[in-house]
């Protein structure tokens, strides 16, 4: 699943990080967007994560930490002191993908099929499942709305009770389009989304789509490299805990999640 390289792309020009430009990013007419900032994660300390978590989703939920993971999937309720999960109920028959929290509820998108599910109570039981059209990367939840991305760069705003789409916005740089956004996390001011195959992270303003920082997580893949083995071991995760505002990243099959603290990057 999802194994097939495509070409993944970023800041070209901008970062030099030596990616490839996709063809089909080119600027959008208007006012170019403005700079954002540079932002690096460093890592406060290390968690243990399970090696066999194909990290899609990571959401603090009623004081919680749960995890969505795909490919033969499920959903989990998992600790910062162990790798193994704490409960899990498997997902027959989907991949599941994102994961997001209103506080009462969790919501579970799949990738390829179509199909969100709602789960309730102190130990999740799923309550129904919502249909949607395309694919499910990313969802969180912003002020009663569901945030999703699909792998493309446009971030959709959705009605929890049904799942509709009430809105949506394309994310830019500089007024290119930035796609490939995977797992997300909905924090006040602004949407952080993970860019599929990369070590960046965006932060994205939920009017404009424009990117108000990118955040630089590569020593994160540093501190695992030789650690995995798979090609599809890539940052996905990113959870704020509510309260302190901790952030926590990890990414599938990673043997650590890591507490960060976002710091203005060194000007070159
Ligand atoms: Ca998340």
């Amino acid at each position: 699943m999802r194994a097939v390289v495509r070409s993944v792309v970023l800041f070209v020009g901008w970062l030099g990080v030596g990616c490839t430009p996709a063809h089909h990013n080119t600027p959008d007419a208007g006012a170019p967007d403005p700079a954002p900032q540079m932002l690096v994660a460093r890592i406060v300390k290390a968690w243990p994560h399970d090696t066999g978590a194909f990290t899609e989703g990571l959401q603090f939920h009623q004081g919680q930490l749960f995890e969505s993971t795909g490919e033969e999937g499920d959903l989990r309720r998992i600790s910062l002191d162990q790798a193994a999960p704490l409960w899990s109920e498997r997902l027959e028959g989907v991949f599941p993908e994102g994961l997001a929290s209103d506080g009462q509820r969790l919501y579970q998108l799949t990738w390829r099929d179509e199909k969100m599910y709602v789960w309730s109570g102190p130990q999740p039981t799923r309550e129904r499942s919502l249909s949607y059209s395309g694919e499910g990367w990313g969802l969180c939840y912003w002020q009663g709305k569901l945030v999703r991305s699909d792998g493309s760069a446009t971030i959709r705003f959705h009605d929890p009770s049904d799942f509709h789409e009430l809105s949506s916005v394309r994310v830019t740089m500089y007024g290119v389009a930035q796609d490939q956004l995977n797992e997300l996390e909905c924090a006040d001011d602004a949407v952080y989304a993970n860019v599929w195959h990369s070590t960046y992270i965006l932060k994205i303003d939920y009017a404009t789509g424009n990117v108000l920082a990118v955040i630089d997580a590569s020593a994160l893949a540093r501190a695992v490299k030789g650690q995995v083995s798979s090609y599809e071991a890539v940052l996905n995760g990113i959870a704020l805990e509510p309260g302190t505002g901790r952030m926590f990243l990890t990414g599938k099959l990673w043997p650590s999640i890591f507490e960060v603290k976002l710091e203005p990057a060194a000007t070159p």
